[in-house]
């Protein structure tokens, strides 16, 4: 009986290695595999009808140079006012300044007006003011759910001066998730299930790997557009009109 049990459990181990073994070089080729335009590298194959099509998007070059240099003109005199703070108000953040935009000189209104376009179907209320979040070359975003009292379906956010890789993570259950790379100057659109049942980080410096490939992370200023929150009636949620 003993020898039988132990064989099968031996059986058991050697089939389990295997998978994951397989499944690790699988990964590994997944962008190529999925034929998917989202650079997204899930943990297992589960993981991307839960995140595809349409709840995590990626735009690459959404910005040109010259765009992201106007973007930038105007947003580092009034991000040199802050100093870089260790420390969120929920302690998601670190290393990082921030501040809320509602007014934007010419060029910079139509980029975000694209980005608004792009991102939010006509007629969803969105927030008026754009959240600019500046992150130090060691600072890093850990894994949190944008609050719901404060913020809708969709989040969508530029990424200026540096890539960086995004982790998604299902708070159901810790072994389903997804890295996406955000590539300097590229737009990431963040919906539904992704951005209500999936945390969402930006990896530290010494993490950020894509694909087995090493994405250095310098400082990194992140555009961030939001619609406005559901109402919440009783236990369900629906889009507030
Ligand atoms: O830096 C980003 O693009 C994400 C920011 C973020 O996670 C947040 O503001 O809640």
């Amino acid at each position: 009986m003993t020898g039988t049990f132990g064989a099968l459990s031996m059986a058991l181990r050697v089939w389990l290695c295997r998978s994951a073994a397989i499944w690790s070089v699988f990964r590994g080729h997944m962008k190529f595999c999925t034929n998917s335009p989202v650079p997204l590298v899930p943990s297992c194959p589960a993981v991307l009808p839960l995140l595809l099509p349409g709840g995590v998007r990626l735009l690459r070059d959404f910005l040109s140079p010259e765009e992201e240099g106007s973007l930038l003109k105007e947003l580092e005199r009034p991000l040199a006012k802050g100093r870089y703070q260790d420390g969120h108000w929920d302690q998601a953040i670190h290393g990082f300044r921030e501040i809320e935009k509602a007014h934007w000189t010419g060029q910079n209104t139509q980029i975000l007006q694209r980005v608004r376009d792009v991102a939010f179907p006509s007629g969803v209320s969105q927030l008026p003011l754009v959240h600019v979040l500046d992150l130090k070359a060691d600072g890093y975003i850990k894994p949190h759910i944008d609050s719901i009292k404060f913020c809708g379906s969709t989040i969508a956010g530029l990424s200026l001066l540096s890539s960086s890789v995004m982790r998604l993570m299902s708070e159901q259950n810790k072994e389903h998730w997804a890295d996406l790379l955000l590539e300097r100057r590229s737009l990431y659109i963040i919906s539904g299930r992704a951005r209500y049942e999936f945390t969402h980080e930006i990896l530290k410096d010494e993490d950020s790997t894509f694909n087995g490939q090493r994405v250095p992370r310098g400082r990194r200023i992140a555009v961030i557009c939001r619609n406005l929150p559901e109402a919440v009636v009783g236990d369900s949620v629906f889009p507030s009109s």
